[in-house]
Formats: structure tokens, C-alpha cells, sequence
């Protein structure tokens, strides 16, 4: 089969392995994880379209981290640059960013998925409860989940990030802002993001009490 540009890129990053080839399966059993996962969410949404005429996610995102990537976080970090030291030193190689339109959507969510019995939590990060200080929402799930391959089961860590829209959308202007050096009023921009994630969370709260207002109303008229 002729390999792609992609594949070409990533065989030569991975030769800084020193084993292209463990590297290659590494990345495509991350992927399997993550299809894995995407089917678990999909299913509960599927579920309660059905059951509640309604979706708690919007739309879904799904990264392998890069070959650069993963390399600069291990050297960072101060680890071997080998397949075992990825597996055991980083849990963001398979990344999902579930967007949900409201904040009980995404506990609700994260709480169904941790339930199911082949899944196991490994770590919790709320960054909804508990913000950053620059402003930074998010819930964060390390999960563990096994795939299953020719030859065997295989777990494999996948994290998962849940956000509303509008966390999304601060999230992405802040990433920006991250990985831009050399950025005039950078002060006045920390400022001004941060008063944007007052009134993000206040909106997210707002919709969320519309959102219990209506399906309020909807109970009462079923009663009638
Ligand atoms: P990228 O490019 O999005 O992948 P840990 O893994 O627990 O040892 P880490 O990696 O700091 O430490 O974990 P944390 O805090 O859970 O953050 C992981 C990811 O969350 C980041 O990945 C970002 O995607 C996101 N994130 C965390 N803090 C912020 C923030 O302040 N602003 C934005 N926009 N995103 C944030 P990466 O690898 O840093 O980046």
C-alpha cells in the first residue's frame, strides 16, 4: 500500500523511538481506544434522543497526540523517549473533547460513563467546580479502557475533556493566546479573558436554569 505523507511524517518522527514499527501499533491502539470510547458516548446519546427527546452532547472532538508532541512532553518531563515510558508516563496520547449545551449534561455524562463496568476512573480533574485562575473550565476524566486485538485484551488510558459551548469557545481563544509568543498587552488579554470566564460561567448558569424552567412546564402539562 503507498503510504501518505502523514505516514511518512510519522514513521520518521518515530524513528527517534528507535522502533517505528511499536510505535506505529502504539498510536494505532490509542486510536482503537478512542473509537471505543466515541461508541460509548454516542450510544448514551442515542439512548436518551429516544428516551427524553433530547442530546446531552453536541458534537464530539478526538486527537492522537503528534509525534512532536509526545516527544517534547516526554523530554520536558524528563522521560525515555520509548514506547513503555509513553504508556506509563502519559494519559493525554488519546485525547476526546465531548461539547455538551449544558453543565448537568456533562456530569450526567461523565457519571454514566465511569459506571459502565469495563471502564475504569483513574483520575478526576474538575475544573468546573474549582476553575484555574486564568478562568479555565472543564471536567477532565483519565479513564482506563480495554480494546481488544487479535491478540488479546490491551487496556489503554484515553483522557476525556467535557465542556459547554461556551467553555469551548473560551478554551480555544485562550489556547491561542498560550501558544502565541510575542503578544502585545498580553496583560490587558489575561484580564479581559479571564472577566470573559465570569460571564461564560454566568451564561452557562442562566441557560442551564431556562433549560429547568421549560422542562418544568413540560412535567406540569403532562400532569394536566
Ligand atoms: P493540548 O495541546 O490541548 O493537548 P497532567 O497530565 O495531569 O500531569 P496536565 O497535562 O497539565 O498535567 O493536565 P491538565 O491540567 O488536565 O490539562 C490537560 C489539558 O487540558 C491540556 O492539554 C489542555 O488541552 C487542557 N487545558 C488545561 N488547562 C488549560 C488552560 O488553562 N487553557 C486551555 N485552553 N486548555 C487547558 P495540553 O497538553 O496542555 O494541550
Amino acid at each position: 500500500m503507498k503510504k501518505t505523507e502523514e505516514d511518512i511524517r510519522v514513521i520518521n518522527v518515530s524513528k527517534i523511538f528507535n522502533e517505528a514499527e511499536p510505535f506505529i501499533n502504539l498510536m494505532m491502539q490509542y486510536r482503537c481506544a478512542v473509537r471505543e470510547i466515541e461508541t460509548k458516548l454516542y450510544v448514551l446519546n442515542d439512548e436518551y434522543s429516544v428516551r427524553f427527546a433530547r442530546n446531552p452532547f453536541e458534537s464530539i472532538k478526538s486527537r492522537i497526540k503528534s509525534p512532536e508532541s509526545i516527544i517534547e512532553k516526554l523530554k520536558r518531563r524528563g522521560y525515555e523517549l520509548t514506547t513503555e515510558s509513553i504508556q506509563e508516563n502519559l494519559t493525554d496520547v488519546a485525547g476526546i473533547r465531548v461539547i455538551c449545551s449544558f453543565v448537568d449534561d456533562i456530569y450526567m455524562l461523565a457519571e454514566k460513563l465511569v459506571q459502565q463496568d469495563d471502564i475504569i476512573l483513574i483520575k478526576k480533574k474538575d475544573y468546573i467546580r474549582y476553575p484555574k485562575t486564568n478562568g479555565y473550565r472543564s471536567l477532565h476524566l483519565i479513564v482506563d479502557i480495554p480494546i481488544f486485538l487479535s491478540e488479546g485484551k490491551k487496556h489503554m488510558k484515553v483522557e476525556v475533556q467535557f465542556r459547554t459551548i461556551a467553555m469551548d469557545f473560551w478554551a480555544s481563544l485562550d489556547h491561542k493566546l498560550r501558544y502565541k509568543k510575542d503578544i502585545d498587552n498580553q496583560d490587558i488579554i489575561v484580564e479581559e479573558l479571564k472577566s470573559c470566564a465570569e460571564t461564560i460561567n454566568d451564561i452557562d448558569c442562566r441557560m442551564q436554569q431556562i433549560r429547568y424552567m421549560i422542562e418544568a412546564q413540560g412535567n406540569a402539562k403532562k400532569l394536566e
